[in-house]
């Protein structure tokens, strides 16, 4: 074999000189050689491409290096399975990590460019819904940045979060089309393509003597991976994510479809290929689509024969695989995965079923991010079986071997036996069971979660695997949500307490020292104007709204489902708006407020869609009626996505989390806004529980039934109707929305949104109503005091740096995954 002579080769990789001039050189040569332009005749596109692969040179050699160490040192590492990643954009947060924004900068300016002007043609990829997907985006960077080794797998969807506008305030969607242009952040690798099979049989058949099992799949396709890169923030360290793209096999088109009938081809590999095609818009609402399925399979099978065929060495021992890797379930989503290294394990690698549990049992661990009984996964066994049929088995086996075992503990208690069987009375697979039987730990998002996961969703299994249970509490990156979002207030937090609080977040509490400070104060006050005016003229470019900037900016920005309540918001709205329009207040006794609404509805649920344009319609009536005198706003931008929050999130005053007490898991944007100085109102609910306990009752607008009160109402039975008639402004504003104030005069409009609130609201939108509304006069009152208000929120950015992802991943390492930074 050959070997390397030239110096050059023997050399480590080489970084572009970390300069203006370096990096002029190198973005030249990157535009004229990678996108055969020059500089005068590229176009916007050439020279963001141009850029984007400047920024990816300079983290080349750190990213070689660390996916050669760690595969030479065969640390344990995190394998995070999820099908979301809600990227965000990446120039800046590359620029960011590499510590090269201002030199990157300057060197356009010297090119004749503006930075500016081609950071705005990014697209973000939204591979995620929301929360979910935005946590597994803020993970990564906390893993690299921690310098743990890991690897992110998820589906590399052609399509992305739908691109929502409005149509006479209704929804529509619209393909999000990312990569229209392509993407200069990724890596592709055919040559590196796994065959992921579906459907056909299982058969048995003689191995030496010893009796085993094979599946004969169907069909086929290719799962090709895409590289990127997940710069940690000024340590040098790059980890990878892979995303998988389906591709058609050649076998898939014979075997499937007649040879030579060309356009039956073409369909076939059309079919293969829609694997990856678009992202499932459910968020806390499982689809149970086949379509579903074949995703969740796809890039768990590739993923994992990826670690276990290709990362491992080839004479690697399976039985030390525990000490090598832990998959992460983000959800039930992954949790085919399971079964899959079983069937690897048994079925390819010969391993005794014992000796494979034993290994699968450790190599696995599950974080359950809903309390919604009915938003678990569930798979009607005959889908499964259709489609993975080996699995379906290997899951009957875990099942009753599981079952077993409760029988040895409990006797023969059949009601405990049905209750927590993996497969449901009506032969559904359960695959929160599945992940909980077969994880090493489960955790809950929140503390409250956590405690109610036990409690109410899987009790039968905390009692069973005692100290399988545990929490952690989610996070956000500071990174991208303080650091790039909010400059003006990282540069004020740097200033006072000096660098590094941005890899320290709780090194933040030194800001309580200023809680009182009269400059502080000042420079705290300008920057949220500041951030304001930025917001202003983002909405003003994107939407042509125009904002007021002597406002409380009051914001709501999350997916729209009924338990989030932004009917709750609305309602609130409507009164303050019915107060004036009746004359029963004069506009300038009330506090200009704008509301901001950012919110996409799954396209199949008509009832948020619904509520989407019940809020268009409240906006368009206040917004124009001259009676307000301009003190109240509603203004909702479509297409809320992670580049609007961070243009939002450092804007606000006042965070909207009101979801019903014990249905929103954890929430993730409660903390980027209380982190950027918004203050919050909200219910006893996911972590706003915790970020009251932190930043103190006196900084934190609390109302609304706590979990046990919801727990009881609901045993009591909740009756609407009464809490409408014991407040006359509750049932003069849904009489409003009724008599079609906001629709024309047409009450039928919006009649369903009222009737359900009145009729089968299981989230009990009304019963909050009165004291909503009572918190949100201590808002306006405390509003009304400058000082004391911006001490409450100066204490809200110094007390919460808990919220950090690095430490949610710091609890994931000392609780879940003990796996220590490679040094
Ligand atoms: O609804 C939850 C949020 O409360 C949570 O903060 C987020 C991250 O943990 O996950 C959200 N989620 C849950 N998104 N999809 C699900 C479905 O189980």
């Amino acid at each position: 074999r050959l070997q390397p002579t030239h110096p050059i080769a023997l050399a480590p990789v080489q970084s572009p000189e970390p300069t203006v001039d370096g990096f002029v050189t190198q973005y030249l040569r990157n535009l004229n050689n990678g996108r055969g332009v020059a500089l005068s005749t590229s176009t916007v596109n050439d020279r963001y491409f141009a850029l984007a692969a400047t920024v990816r040179d300079y983290l080349m050699a750190r990213w070689l290096e660390d996916v050669r160490r760690q595969r030479s040192t065969q640390a344990k590492g995190v394998a995070y399975l999820s099908a979301e990643y809600l990227l965000g954009r990446q120039l800046d947060n590359n620029l960011l990590a590499t510590g090269l924004t201002d030199i990157a900068a300057e060197a356009l300016v010297a090119c004749g460019l503006d930075l500016e002007d081609v950071r705005a043609l990014e697209v973000e990829p939204g591979l995620g819904n929301g929360g979910l997907g935005r946590l597994a985006a803020c993970f990564i960077d906390s893993l690299a940045t921690l310098g743990v080794p890991s690897i992110g797998y998820g589906i590399r969807y052609e399509y992305g979060i739908f691109r929502q506008t409005f149509v006479d305030g209704q929804q529509v969607e619209q393909a999000d089309s990312w990569l229209a242009l392509g993407s200069p952040w990724e890596f592709p690798h055919p040559e590196a393509a796994q065959t992921i099979s579906f459907g056909g049989h299982t058969e048995q058949y003689d191995d030496e003597g010893v009796t085993r099992t094979r599946w004969v799949p169907s069909w086929n396709v290719l799962a090709v991976p895409y590289n990127y890169m997940v710069p940690g923030y000024h340590n040098g360290r790059v980890n990878t994510l892979r995303l998988w793209s389906a591709q058609a096999t050649q076998g898939f088109d014979l075997r499937v479809f007649n040879a030579g009938d060309y356009q039956e081809a073409v369909r076939a590999q059309t079919y293969a290929e829609n694997i990856s095609k678009v992202l499932y818009p459910e968020d806390s609402t499982p689809q149970g689509k086949e379509l579903r399925l074949q995703q969740q399979y796809f890039f768990v099978a590739a993923s994992i024969s990826d670690f276990v065929n290709l990362i491992l060495p080839s004479d690697f021992d399976l039985a030390k695989l525990p000490d090598r890797v832990i998959f992460q379930l983000n959800d039930t989503h992954p949790v085919i995965g399971v079964p899959e290294l079983m069937r690897v394990l048994v079925d390819e690698k010969k391993l005794e079923w014992d000796a494979a549990w034993q290994i699968t049992r450790q190599c696995f661990a599950y974080t359950c991010h809903t309390l919604l009984p009915e938003a678990l996964e569930v798979w009607p066994a005959d889908l499964l079986g259709r489609l993975l049929p080996r699995h379906l088995e290997i899951i009957y086996r875990i099942n009753d071997e599981f079952l077993d075992e409760v029988r040895e503990r409990f006797g023969d208690d059949e009601e405990r036996i049905r209750r927590m069987s993996i497969i449901s009375p009506d032969g559904a697979v359960r695959m929160a069971y599945l992940a909980t039987v077969a994880g090493s730990k489960v955790n809950g998002v929140a503390e409250l979660h956590s405690q109610l996961l036990r409690e109410k969703v899987l009790p039968d299994f905390d009692e069973f695997f005692p100290g399988k249970f545990t929490n952690v509490t989610n996070g956000v990156t500071p990174r991208r949500f303080i650091r790039l979002a909010n400059p003006g207030l990282s540069r004020l937090i740097t200033d006072t307490i000096g660098p590094g609080w941005l890899t320290d977040l709780d090194r933040l509490r030194e800001l309580e020292d200023y809680a009182d400070d009269t400059a502080f104060h000042a420079a705290f006050r300008a920057v949220k104007a500041s951030n304001k005016r930025v917001l202003a003229r983002t909405l003003a470019d994107r939407d042509g709204f125009t904002v007021a900037d002597d406002h409380l900016l009051d914001v709501m920005v999350k997916r729209l489902h009924e338990y989030k309540r932004q009917t709750l918001k609305l309602l609130h709205i409507i009164t303050e708006y019915d107060a004036i329009a009746s004359g029963r207040v004069t506009p300038d006794q009330v506090t200009p407020r704008t509301f901001v609404f950012g919110a996409k509805a799954a396209p199949g649920y008509a009832m948020a869609k619904r509520i989407i344009h019940l809020i268009n319609a409240v906006g368009s009536v206040v917004n124009s009626d001259p009676r307000v005198e301009g003190r109240l706003a509603v203004l909702f931008p479509p297409n809320y996505n992670v580049t609007l929050a961070e243009r939002v999130v450092p804007a606000a005053d006042l965070s909207e989390q009101i979801s019903l007490a014990g249905k929103e898991a954890s929430g993730t944007g409660n903390m980027k806004f209380a982190l950027n100085g918004a203050l919050t109102i909200g219910t006893d609910d996911g972590a706003n529980v915790e970020i009251r306990e932190l930043v103190g009752d006196e900084n934190f607008f609390l109302f609304g039934m706590s979990e046990p009160e919801v727990a009881d109402l609901q045993t009591r039975g909740y009756h609407p109707i009464d809490f409408v008639r014991a407040d006359e402004n509750l049932s003069r504003a849904l009489d409003l929305v009724s008599s079609g104030a906001f629709s024309g005069g047409d009450g039928s409009v919006f009649e369903p949104v009222v009737s359900n609130l009145i009729h089968h609201d299981p989230f009990m939108a009304l019963a909050d109503y009165t004291d909503y509304i009572a918190a949100q006069k201590r808002v306006d009152a405390l509003y009304a005091d400058q000082d004391a208000w911006t001490r409450a929120a100066i204490l809200n950015v110094a007390r919460c740096g808990f919220f950090s992802s690095d430490r949610s991943m710091r609890d994931y390492i000392d609780r879940i995954w003990h796996t220590p930074p490679l040094v």
